[in-house]
């Protein structure tokens, strides 16, 4: 082991943080961005279920807080793309491997939102999946990353309690309405706990990734987090989990639950759920018809130059 290898292994022991000019394995940079390119791709797309009802939105306070809230997600994405530039890979080709398919994005933007409750939803549990999962990242080790997480989980928060505000209105309104809330819940509990990757049986990085300080906890262990946290407060708004198995555990502690469709996973991430193909062939027509901003910028650019 050389020097520069064992201040990286030190660093990592310590739990401190690895910076952009400090030296590091390629496949902890390859790790890295792998795994920020894709959490800022989830930002970007993310934008498209709820964005759709941003003009259906039924009062103007309902749309002026889902307009910031899909404005917030354009913001994390751009936190996240300016993190992974610093391990020395470009943004242009970062979207460019997300509009040819190459790099994924979370599974749970291939879910389509046909009722206005789904923002709720949207808001309440993959929000909250996606807090459970990413306050632990920002002790990640990587600097810039862990830097980033930690002002976009301040706002995943508020996200998260706006959804859940919207689920509590819609529970206190008519019997019509709690049917639309439950109806969502149903069809989005199972992709929400996919969102934390497969088990830890069968995924590939997190051993690797743990080692390295990236991922601080495991799919398993995040997803038991989640289940735990969320329950009480499905108590707390009236629905029902769609989930038979799921029951306090009193010897572990914890909430036993039952598995999601791991196959269903594989084809999603794979390109074959149910709006894959709708969500890039949106995210590439809206580059196309972006290209008038990026000429614009790069002359304003120029012109100062
Ligand atoms: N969807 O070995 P594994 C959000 C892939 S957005 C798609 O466990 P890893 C929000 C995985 O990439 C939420 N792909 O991998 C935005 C790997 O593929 P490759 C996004 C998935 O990386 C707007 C393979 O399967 N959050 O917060 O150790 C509105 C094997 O998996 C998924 C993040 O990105 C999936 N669900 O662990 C509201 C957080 N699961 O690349 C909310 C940061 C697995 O080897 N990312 N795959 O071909 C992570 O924490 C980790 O990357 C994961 C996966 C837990 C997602």
């Amino acid at each position: 082991m050389d020097e520069s290898e064992r201040q990286f292994e030190d660093t990592i022991a310590r739990h401190d943080r690895i910076e952009p000019r400090d030296w590091m394995p390629d496949g902890y940079r390859r790790t890295l961005v792998r795994q920020i390119a894709q959490h800022a791709h989830s930002e970007v797309i993310g934008m498209q279920p709820e964005g759709a009802w941003i003009t259906r939105a039924p009062s103007l306070r309902r749309r002026q807080v889902l307009l910031a809230k899909v404005q917030d997600e354009a913001g994390h994405g751009l936190y996240l793309y300016s993190a992974a530039e610093t391990l020395g890979v470009d943004r242009d080709d970062l979207e460019q491997q997300l509009m040819s398919g190459a790099q994924k994005y979370s599974s749970i933007f291939n879910y389509p939102t046909p009722s206005y409750a789904d923002v709720g939803t949207i808001g309440w549990l993959v929000d909250g999946a996606a807090i459970c999962n990413q306050v632990p990242l920002c002790r990640t080790s990587y600097g810039p990353y862990g830097r980033a997480m930690v002002r976009i989980c301040k706002e995943e928060s508020f996200h998260q309690r706006q959804g859940f505000e919207l689920l509590m209105t819609m529970m206190g309104g008519t019997d019509e309405q709690r049917a639309m809330v439950q109806e969502s819940v149903d069809r989005f509990w199972w992709p929400a706990l996919m969102m934390f990757g497969p088990p830890d049986a069968d995924s590939p990085n997190t051993a690797r990734s743990m080692a390295w300080g990236i991922k601080r906890h495991t799919n398993d262990e995040l997803r038991q987090r989640f289940v735990d946290m969320t329950v009480p407060q499905a108590d707390a708004l009236g629905v029902t989990l769609p989930d038979p198995e799921l029951r306090w555990n009193e010897e572990r502690g914890h909430h036993d639950f039952g598995q999601p469709d791991w196959d269903e996973l594989k084809r999603v991430v794979s390109g074959d759920g149910p709006c894959n193909a709708e969500r890039l062939e949106h995210r590439r027509r809206a580059h196309d018809e972006g290209e008038w901003v990026r000429a614009a910028a790069r002359a304003a650019g120029e012109a100062s130059r």
